[in-house]
């Protein structure tokens, strides 16, 4: 990207004299800055990724009705605070048509990328979970949808099979095992379609990205400061942050690891994660979702699957990739994730499906 379309955005937001600007984070989908004013003053400056958000106008939309819920409620420290341009606009078009937002800088802040120990999976639990709390009463017509289907297991599931039909023959071949194994387990289609429109299972404002990377800590006293990646905060249903968090935190190896030995589930983390989160939801879950509170994890493990199945069936246009068959390895190890805590609620809660 040209620096002077950054150095034109960064001025648009920032509105003192400029000092720096430096790159942060090592997110795969946006490109993110910090920029800081001659008195160390900084903020977070972030061009949007316009293939993965059609509407990126929609994401200000969004941030603009939770901050202002949250600022009656006296909590708009929860989030950090959406920052303004020159002309009162929450986000600024470029030359380019590039897409630019930027809020507040939190600073002596970190965020991990994996959960130290069962303490810090319970905390992230409870805060994803007191984020949705937090945001119950605010009127969901208020929001909009940002990404359609993001989280909707049936579009999920039938991209996968628009995948199959498209492929190379190369790709296809290489892909049979784990497309079996994913049509096996279809199930977990059914049941999403069972909750769908049931009112026992309302929407709720979900996260949709909920992993200990997207929660600030203060680096001197490691507490929490707030969940931060708020672009794709959107009404979802029950099983979106707490599944995620599941499939992120409860697993023994990352998403992207090749060591198909080592992928566990940690128990004791599984359970804080819950946990942590039921603490955190309060009244906001009703009996059905507390009931089908298994099916989170295996619902997002499951959709993880398809979702890197499909891109490698589509030659990898989405996630970006260091190798030819990262996407086909990835699928492969969430699909033996799904399997691993398939045995485990069997065997730990008497729990499948
Ligand atoms: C993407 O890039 P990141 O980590 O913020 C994706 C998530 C996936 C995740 C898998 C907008 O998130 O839904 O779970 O990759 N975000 C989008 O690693 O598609
Ligand atoms: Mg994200």
């Amino acid at each position: 990207m040209k620096n002077v379309l950054i150095e034109k955005a960064a001025d648009q937001f920032l509105q003192t004299e400029r000092r720096e600007i430096a790159p942060i984070g090592h997110g795969l989908i946006h490109h993110t800055y910090k920029v800081s004013n001659l008195s160390g003053q900084s903020i977070l400056l972030q061009q949007v990724n316009r293939d993965v958000f059609l509407r990126p106008e929609n994401i200000l939309h969004n941030y603009d009705a939770i901050y202002n819920h949250l600022s009656k409620k006296g909590m708009d420290r929860m989030i950090p605070r959406p920052l303004k341009t020159r002309e009162g606009q929450l986000f600024w078009i470029d030359e380019e048509q590039g897409f630019w937002r930027a809020n507040e800088f939190r600073e002596n802040s970190f965020s991990p990328d994996i959960a130290s120990d069962e303490k810090a999976a319970w905390t992230v639990a409870r805060i994803f979970a007191g984020f949705t709390q937090a945001l119950e009463g605010l009127d969901l017509k208020k929001l909009q949808s940002i990404i359609p289907h993001f989280h909707d297991l049936s579009y999920r599931y039938s991209r996968m099979e628009d995948g199959i039909g498209t492929a190379s023959m190369d790709r296809l071949l290489k892909s049979t095992h784990v497309i079996a194994e994913l049509r096996q387990r279809i199930k977990l289609v059914d049941f999403f379609e069972s909750i769908r429109d049931n009112t026992g299972y309302p929407d709720k404002v979900m996260h949709h990205d909920a992993k200990i990377s997207n929660i600030l800590f203060d680096k001197k006293t490691g507490s929490v400061i707030c969940p931060v990646d708020l672009d794709t905060v959107m009404p979802g249903k029950f099983f979106s942050d707490l599944g995620d968090m599941i499939r992120s935190m409860a697993c023994t190896v990352d998403e992207n690891s090749t060591a198909w030995e080592e992928i566990e589930i940690r128990p004791t983390y599984y359970r804080t994660i819950v946990d942590g989160y039921l603490e955190g939801i309060g009244n906001s879950f009703t009996d059905l979702e507390k009931t089908n509170i298994h099916f989170a994890g295996l619902i997002m493990i499951y959709m993880q699957a398809l979702r890197f199945l499909t891109d490698f069936l589509e030659s990898d246009k989405y996630y970006k990739t260091s190798y030819p068959e990262q996407n086909l390895n990835r699928a492969l190890n969430q699909l033996i994730l799904l399997e691993k805590m398939e045995e485990f609620l069997k065997r730990e809660y008497s729990f499948s499906y």
